[in-house]
């Protein structure tokens, strides 16, 4: 797999926590988007570690390597030749690697409610982003914009403002390289563009993550996504 959009990332010194891995090969593979896949990018660039970046093109080359990944979707995470699914099962893997899962069971728990939580708003919008009956997606839309959104952003926000500005535990953690690698998607998919006006405490975690030098390197490199999502 050797696309246009493939790079090798490594930023900085790598840092004492890594240094035992150097050797370990790293590679994503996602479309080109943020959405589900970024939070993995976004959290290896954090710990240091050199990565390949394969960005796959759905018609050419997604219907072969479909099937040679564990679940037939994106993201996956390849280690060492060994490939692994599902984006919150890599991002609290990678988490743990670098030191930012939470120091006992009960930060890593609640770090995991959060994250589901953020899965369920975005499972909502995916409900309405991809039903095909223009009527019904107006209705959904409307019903989850009445009813549904209002409740759970303002949890959302609660939760963040009590965190100082983070997801969970008061502090840094694989939860917010989640939600900062899927604002964007998660605005265009609830359609709400204006999302961080509402909610300033979001683009407080997004910009929190995306500040941090490493983060921003790979960031600043990184190809721009055609749906800026
Ligand atoms: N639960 C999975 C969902 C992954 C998922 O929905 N991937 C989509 C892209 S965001 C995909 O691979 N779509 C292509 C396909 O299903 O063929 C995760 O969190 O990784």
């Amino acid at each position: 797999m050797n696309n246009r959009y493939s790079r090798a990332y490594s930023f900085g010194l790598v840092p004492r926590h890594t240094s035992n891995r150097k050797m370990t090969k790293f590679v994503v593979y996602y479309f080109n988007v943020k959405a589900l896949g970024e939070g993995a990018r976004l959290l290896l660039s954090y710990g240091g570690q050199e990565f390949e970046d394969h960005r796959i093109d759905f018609e050419t080359e997604w219907p072969d390597l479909k099937a040679e990944t564990p679940f037939g979707q994106l993201p996956v995470l390849e280690i060492d030749g060994k490939r692994y699914g599902q984006s919150i099962a890599i991002c609290r893997y990678l988490g743990k690697k670098f030191e930012i899962a939470g120091d006992n069971d009960e930060e890593a728990l609640e770090i995991d409610q959060i994250v589901d939580f953020i899965y369920d708003i975005r499972a909502k919008a995916a409900g309405v982003h991809y039903e095909s009956d223009p009527d019904l997606k107006a209705k959904k839309q409307e019903d989850l914009v009445k009813t549904h959104y209002p409740g759970l952003l303002e949890k959302l926000n609660a939760v963040i403002v009590k965190n100082n500005g983070h997801v969970a535990a008061g502090k840094l953690t694989w939860g917010d390289f989640i939600f900062a690698g899927m604002f964007d998607y998660l605005k265009a998919m609830m359609q709400m563009p204006d999302l961080a006006k509402e909610y300033p405490a979001f683009k407080e975690v997004v910009d929190k993550v995306y500040s941090i030098p490493k983060v921003k390197a790979y960031a600043d490199a990184a190809p721009v996504s055609p749906h800026g999502v």
